[in-house]
């Protein structure tokens, strides 16, 4: 049985978007960040990192959520959520997320999280970070909807492991300060992503 670690509206609801399209069986742990459950000492030897997602497994933990949905694309082939067979349509997959993770994750979390990289007293600098957030996140949600979002899928016409990681990460648009009327295709994505059972599936246990 595998356990996701999760938090609702992090981005562990991207795997658990996943979890729910291939029909895996899994036990959803909520964890709480106003609690912050995350630097719990029971949680911290799960993932010391204090980060969701954590995906326990038979075979041991895994973190980090490119990989993950890798893993959870492997497990689960008769779901084609991966071009298994063509290595350039693999890379194009591993390219699209790992832009996600390395810049739209990580210019997002200057927002609340800029005490990642500078002193949490450091007032004039944490604010400078969040004021910036509009800005960056925008520029990079920009490349997204004039080149790489394909249509109506990321990939064009299959729907893939980029699907429910765009989706997750177009959820903050709002709270990151921009309109998404000014990425009407991302905002489309974000629309039909919402209208899939399996998303409101797990939506609704990320919150139980
Ligand atoms: N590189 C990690 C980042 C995970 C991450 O930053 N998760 C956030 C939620 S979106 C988190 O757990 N934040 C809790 C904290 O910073 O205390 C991944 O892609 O999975």
């Amino acid at each position: 049985m595998i356990t996701l670690y999760q938090s609702p509206t992090s981005i562990a609801r991207a795997l658990q978007i996943v979890l729910e399209d291939v029909g895996a069986e899994y036990i959803s742990h909520r964890i709480d960040f106003t609690k912050s459950d995350q630097r719990s000492p029971e949680f911290l030897q799960i993932n010391p990192k204090a980060r969701v997602p954590a995906l326990v497994t038979e075979q041991g933990i895994l973190t980090e959520t490119p990989a993950i949905l890798v893993y959870l694309a492997q497990l689960f082939p008769q779901a084609g959520l991966i071009p298994l067979d063509d290595p350039f349509a693999f890379a194009k997959v591993q390219e699209f997320n790992a832009y996600i993770a390395s810049t739209i994750h990580v210019a997002h979390a200057h927002r609340g999280r800029g005490y990642r990289w500078v002193e949490a007293s450091d007032e004039a600098a944490l604010a400078a970070m969040r004021n910036f957030v509009p800005t960056s996140v925008a520029a990079a949600f920009a490349l997204v909807e004039t080149d790489m979002l394909a249509g109506p899928f990321v990939m064009g016409d299959t729907y893939t492991i980029c699907d429910p990681y765009l989706f997750t990460v177009a959820q903050w648009l709002e709270l990151d300060g921009i309109d998404p009327a000014s990425l009407p295709r991302v905002a489309a994505h974000r629309a039909m992503m919402l209208a899939r059972p399996a998303v409101q599936r797990a939506i609704e246990k990320s919150l139980a």
